[in-house]
C-alpha cells in the first residue's frame, strides 16, 4: 500500500474526534503545562496559511508535551465580536449571530483539517451569552472596585465608602480623578445619595468619564489610538476627529507600576518588552506651579527636568487645557480662537510626529515664576498634549529642542542654564556644563540641584516631586451593536449596576444595526429595552478587547455557571505556560490581559500575578505575489494585451497583479486567466519561448493582492502532515518569510520515504524485530537528541532537516527493525501526528493512539564513534577513504589496508617501506 494522506488524515481526524484523545482533565498526578494560541477572530474570507504558523507551533509543542509526560492543556475558541460582522451585518441586514455562526463553521473545518490537539470541549465563544455572562462581571467587579495605592492593589469599593464614613477622605491614599473632593465623615454623611455616587464615580476602576475620543462618524464609533491611522480609520479609511464625549474608561493607570514591573518576571520577547515599557513610559519629573495671581489659581506643569527651571523663559498650555479660555485677553481672542479650531482637527499621533512645523498663539496672560517672581508669558501650542502630564509644559528654550524652535520662531528669550554651548550637552548638564544663571544651583551637579529645588518648591506650596505615566486610562465604550452590552442602567442621569442574579445582560434585537436618528448607539433602537421598564440602559457595548481580557481563564473551567472559573482549576493550571501570536497585540490585547488578571487576583479570586509566563510571537507568513504586465496604448490606456516578464522592459507596460492560484511555479496558465476576469476573456499575450512568465513580489497576504493560499488546498494536495512540516520548514518561526511552495513536494518526499521504510518493495507491511545495528541506532539517537532541544529551544525549522537527514540514513541502511522505527515515529509524532499514528497502529499499538506514548530516551552511548573513515594516502597523496572500526591497533590497521584491492591497485606492486598511522586521523603508506 501506497502513502495515501487522505485516507490515513481523516481516519485520524476522526478517531481523535469519536475519541475525544484531548480531553483534557484536571484530576491526574501528572504536572500540568498550558499552550495557549491567540484566538481567532472568525472573518468572513476563512484562514489563509499564514494564520496557522503559530497554531502549528503551539501543537507541535503541546503534542512533545504530552509525550513527556505532561498533562497539556491546549484550548481554542473564537474572539467572537468585533467589527466586521457588524459592517456585514449593516450592509446585508443579516444578524451579526448568524454571519459569526457561519464564519466559526467555516474556521472549525479548516482547523480540523490540519490535525490540531484542541481539546474541543473547552471551545470558549466570546459573543455566546454563556460566556459574556461573565464579562459582564468583570466589568461590575471593576466597577465596584477601587485602588488602594496605600496597599497596592484593588478593594471593593466597600471598603472605601467604610473609610469615607469613619475617617472622610483624610489617609485615603487612593487612584482617582483629579477633581476629587476634600471632605471629613460628617461631610460625607450629608451627602445625598446621588452626590455620593458622584463622588465614588471618581474612584471607580471602571468610571464614567468625559474624555476626548477618536470619533469615526462614517463608523459610528470611537477608535482606539491603535485603529486611527494618519487620521483616518484604519478599518476603510474613513476621516476621524477629536471629540469630548461621557465615556466609560478603565483605570488601568492604577497598575502602571505594577504592570511595568510584572515584565521584569516574564520571558518574553525583549521588542515586546520593550514596547509595553514605552507605552507605560514611566517618567520620573516634578510637578511644579505656576502663580496666576489674576485669576487666583496656578498652572500646573509636569517636568522631568526641574534642574532647568531657571530656564523658563514662557509656558505653554495644550490648546484644549482648561484655564485657556480665562487666560485669553480680548486682543487676543480670536488668534487663540482660530488655532484651538485648528489644533482640533489633528488627532494626537499627528501632534506627536510633526516635529518640524511650529505654531502656536499668545494668550495675552503672563504667569509667575515660581522661584524669581518674574513674569512668563503663557502661550498655546499643539505640541503639548492635553492628556499627557498636566496638559502644561514649562517652556526652556535652552534644554529642550522642541521649546527652542518656538522661541526662535516667535522670538522669545532663550535663556542658558549651563555654560555649554552645546544644547544636547546643556540638556545634560550632569555631563559637561555647569548651572550658570542661579545663585542657588550655580554650584551644584545635577543630582544636588534635583532634590535641593524639589526641596525649595515643597517649603513654598509651590512644587513637588511627580511620577508620571504616559499610559491612559483605556475607553471602554463602543457605540456599536455587536459587543457585550454593558451591565449599567442610569437613575437620574447617575449609572448603576444591576443585580448579579440578572445576568447576563442578553443583547437585544434592533432593526437595524445602526445609530438612531438622534445619533443614539444601535441600541437605542432595542423597544421597550428599559431596566425595570424604567429605566435606561447604558447603550453603548465592550469594545473589543474586553472577551479576550480574560478567556485564557475561562478555558481552565469553561463550563463553570457559578463562577467565571473555580479556583480549584486556576489553582491547578495557574497561569499560561506558553503563549504563541502576533506582535500586533503588544500593547492592547497583552495589557489589558496583565490589568485584569491582576485586578482579579487583587480581588482573590486567583494567585498568579502574570497571566502568561512565556511569550513568542510568530513572524509573518507574507504573501509571494505575482504579476502580469499589461501593455499601455499611445494615450497610456490599458489594452487587452500581456507582456511576459522578459520582454516587458521592451514595451510601455503597467503591472496587475494576478491570481497566485491560475499561476504555477511564475508560469501563468493562460486558459486560466482568461476567466480570472471577464474583461480578460480576449486577452492576448506576448509569450517568451512559450510561456507568459509572470513577475513576483513579496508583500502582505492579503485578498486584494490576490497572493492568498488557503491550507485546505495545500491540504487536500499535499496533506495535512506535510503542510505542518512544511510551515515549519519555512524558517525560524519568529521571522517574517513569503509564502513560497518550491520547497513542498521534498516535504511530501520525506514522508513517503518514511513510509517505506515500514513497508516492502511490493507495498506490503513489514518490520523486523531484529536487533538495530549501531548505525542505526546512532541514527536514531541523533534525532531523539537533536528534536528535544530544537523543541525546547523553539526551533522547529532546524528538527525538520533533520528528519529528513535521519530518514536518508535510515534508507540508505536499509533499516526496517521496529526498534528503531517505533521509537523514531514517536520523535515525529508533533510535527506530522496523522502518518506516525497510523504506522503506529501498523506496529501492533493497539488499541489507541500514539499520543500519549513516552519520548524514547536518549542514550548517548550510542553516539559515541566506533568508527572512523581514514583518509588513505600513498606517498602522502590522498587516494581514498577506507572505514576502520576505532579500537584497531597499528598492526591490525597494516594488515586490513595492505588486504584491501583497491589499496593494492594504487601500490601497484611496489614494496611498502612504512606505514604511518595516527589513530582516527591518517594512514600514510611509504612506498
Ligand atoms: C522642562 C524641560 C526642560 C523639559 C528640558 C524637557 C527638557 P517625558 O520624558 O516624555 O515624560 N512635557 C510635559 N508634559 C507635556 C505635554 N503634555 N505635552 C508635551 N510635552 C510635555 O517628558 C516630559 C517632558 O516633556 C517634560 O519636561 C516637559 O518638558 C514635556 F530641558 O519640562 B520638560
Amino acid at each position: 500500500m501506497d502513502y495515501n494522506h487522505r485516507s490515513i488524515e481523516q481516519k485520524w481526524q476522526k478517531f481523535w474526534a469519536d475519541n475525544q484523545t484531548f480531553k483534557t482533565s484536571e484530576s491526574t498526578a501528572k504536572p500540568k503545562y498550558y499552550v495557549l494560541d491567540m484566538f481567532p477572530y472568525p472573518s468572513g474570507s476563512g484562514l489563509h496559511v499564514g494564520h496557522p504558523l503559530g497554531y502549528i507551533a503551539s501543537d507541535i509543542f503541546s503534542r512533545y508535551k504530552r509525550l513527556k509526560g505532561f498533562n497539556v492543556l491546549h484550548p481554542m475558541g473564537y474572539d467572537s465580536f468585533g467589527l466586521p460582522a457588524e459592517q456585514y451585518a449593516i450592509q446585508t441586514g443579516q444578524h451579526p449571530a448568524i454571519t459569526t455562526e457561519a464564519n466559526i463553521k467555516r474556521y472549525r473545518e479548516q482547523l480540523d483539517n490540519i490535525g490540531f490537539s484542541f481539546d474541543w470541549s473547552r471551545e470558549v465563544r466570546t459573543s455566546n451569552p454563556s460566556y459574556y455572562k461573565w464579562t459582564q462581571w468583570i466589568f461590575m467587579k471593576l466597577f465596584d472596585a477601587w485602588y488602594n495605592k496605600e496597599t497596592d492593589q484593588a478593594e471593593p469599593i466597600n471598603t472605601l465608602i467604610q473609610r469615607f464614613e469613619s475617617t472622610g477622605t483624610i489617609g485615603v491614599n487612593a487612584v482617582s480623578d483629579e477633581d476629587v473632593a476634600v471632605f471629613t465623615a460628617e461631610e460625607w454623611k450629608t451627602y445625598d445619595e446621588e452626590d455620593q455616587q458622584r463622588e465614588l464615580l471618581k474612584y471607580r476602576l471602571a468610571y464614567l468619564r468625559e474624555s476626548t475620543v477618536n470619533w469615526c462618524a462614517a463608523l459610528g464609533t470611537v477608535l482606539a489610538n491603535d485603529e486611527v491611522i494618519n487620521g483616518v480609520s484604519e478599518r476603510g479609511g474613513y476621516p476621524v476627529e477629536q471629540k469630548k464625549m461621557m465615556q466609560w474608561s478603565m483605570r488601568i493607570t492604577a497598575y502602571a507600576d505594577r504592570l511595568l514591573r510584572g515584565l521584569d518576571a516574564v520571558d518574553w520577547p525583549e521588542p515586546l518588552v520593550e514596547m509595553q515599557r514605552n507605552w507605560i513610559g514611566k517618567s520620573v519629573g516634578a510637578s511644579v506651579k505656576f502663580p496666576v495671581p489674576q485669576l487666583d489659581t496656578t498652572i500646573d506643569v509636569f517636568t522631568t527636568r526641574v534642574d532647568t527651571i531657571f530656564g523658563v523663559s514662557f509656558v505653554v498650555l495644550a490648546p484644549e487645557h482648561e484655564l485657556v479660555k480665562a487666560l485669553t485677553t480680548n486682543s487676543q481672542y480670536s488668534e487663540v480662537e482660530k488655532y484651538i479650531e485648528i489644533t482640533s482637527k489633528k488627532s494626537e499621533l499627528d501632534r506627536m510626529a510633526d516635529t518640524k512645523t511650529v505654531s502656536g498663539a499668545f494668550t495675552g496672560s503672563y504667569a509667575k515664576h515660581p522661584l524669581t517672581g518674574e513674569d512668563v508669558p503663557i502661550w498655546i501650542a499643539d505640541y503639548v498634549l492635553a492628556g499627557y502630564g498636566t496638559g502644561a509644559v514649562m517652556a526652556v528654550p535652552s534644554g529642550d529642542q522642541r521649546d527652542y524652535l518656538f522661541a526662535k520662531h516667535f522670538n522669545l528669550p532663550i535663556i542658558p542654564i549651563s555654560d555649554s554651548q552645546n544644547l544636547e550637552e546643556a540638556a545634560d548638564p550632569n555631563k559637561d556644563g555647569r548651572y550658570i544663571n542661579s545663585d542657588f544651583i550655580n554650584s551644584m551637579t545635577y543630582d544636588e540641584a534635583v532634590p535641593a529645588l524639589i526641596e525649595r518648591l515643597e517649603e513654598l506650596g509651590l512644587g513637588k516631586a511627580k511620577v508620571n505615566f504616559r499610559m491612559r486610562d483605556a475607553i471602554f465604550g463602543r457605540q456599536r451593536y455587536w459587543g457585550e452590552p454593558v451591565p449599567v442602567y442610569f437613575k437620574n442621569g447617575l449609572p448603576y449596576l444591576i443585580k448579579e442574579e440578572e445576568l447576563p445582560l442578553l443583547l437585544p434585537e434592533v432593526d437595524k444595526y445602526l445609530p438612531t436618528e438622534t445619533g443614539e448607539p444601535p441600541l437605542g433602537r432595542a423597544e421597550g429595552w428599559k431596566y425595570q421598564n424604567e429605566y435606561e440602559y447604558e447603550l453603548s457595548t465592550m469594545p473589543g478587547w474586553a472577551g479576550s481580557s480574560w478567556y485564557w481563564m475561562r478555558y481552565m473551567d469553561p463550563h463553570n455557571n457559578e463562577a467565571f472559573a473555580s479556583k480549584e482549576a486556576m489553582d491547578y493550571w495557574k497561569s499560561v505556560d506558553l503563549y504563541i501570536g502576533g506582535s500586533e497585540h503588544a500593547t492592547g490585547h497583552l495589557l489589558y490581559s496583565r490589568f485584569w488578571n491582576k485586578f482579579l487576583k487583587d480581588l482573590g479570586y486567583h494567585n498568579e500575578e502574570e497571566p502568561f509566563k512565556k511569550l513568542i510571537n510568530q513572524g509573518m507568513i507574507q504573501g509571494r505575489s505575482n504579476f502580469v504586465y499589461r501593455l499601455l496604448d499611445e494615450e497610456g490606456k490599458g489594452t487587452n494585451t500581456f507582456v511576459s516578464l522578459g520582454l516587458k522592459d521592451q514595451y510601455n507596460t503597467i503591472p496587475l497583479h494576478v491570481d497566485v492560484n491560475i499561476v504555477h511555479n511564475d508560469i501563468l496558465d493562460l486558459e486560466k486567466f482568461k476567466n480570472f476576469r471577464p474583461d480578460f476573456a480576449e486577452a492576448e499575450f506576448i509569450l517568451e519561448n512559450g510561456k507568459y512568465i509572470c513577475g513576483t513580489e513579496v508583500e502582505k497576504m492579503s485578498k486584494s493582492k490576490f497572493n492568498v493560499v488557503n491550507p485546505d488546498d495545500v491540504v487536500e494536495k499535499y496533506g495535512a502532515d506535510t503542510l505542518r512540516l512544511y510551515e515549519m520548514f519555512l524558517g525560524p518561526l519568529e521571522q517574517a518569510k513569503p509564502w513560497n511552495t518550491n520547497g513542498i513536494d521534498g516535504v511530501y518526499k520525506f514522508l513517503r520515504k518514511l513510509w517505506r521504510l515500514f513497508h516492502d518493495a511490493e507495498g506490503n507491511f513489514h518490520v523486523s524485530d531484529e536487533d538495530p545495528s549501531k548505525a542505526e541506532y546512532k541514527a536514531l539517537h541523533k534525532i531523539i537528541k537533536k528534536v528535544e532541544e530544537d523543541i525546547e529551544r523553539f526551533s522547529f525549522n532546524t528538527s525538520v532537516s533533520a528528519f529528513m537527514i535521519c530518514v536518508n540514513e535510515l534508507t540508505d541502511l536499509k533499516c526496517n527493525k521496529r526498534k528503531v522505527l517505533q521509537d523514531l515515529i514517536i520523535v515525529l509524532e508533533p510535527y506530522a501526528p496523522h502518518i506516525t499514528e497510523e504506522l503506529w497502529t501498523l506496529l501492533g499499538n493497539e488499541p489507541g493512539t500514539i499520543s500519549y506514548a513516552a519520548y524514547p530516551a536518549f542514550n548517548p552511548d550510542y553516539l559515541v564513534e566506533s568508527e572512523f573513515a581514514y583518509p588513505v594516502s600513498v606517498n602522502g597523496k590522498m587516494k581514498m577513504n577506507l572505514p576502520l572500526a576505532l579500537e584497531l591497533d597499528q598492526k591490525a590497521v597494516e594488515e586490513t589496508v595492505l588486504a584491501n584491492v583497491d589499496v593494492q591497485r594504487y601500490l601497484d606492486g611496489k614494496p611498502v617501506k612504512k606505514v604511518v598511522f595516527v589513530k582516527g586521523k591518517i594512514i600514510n603508506i611509504v612506498v
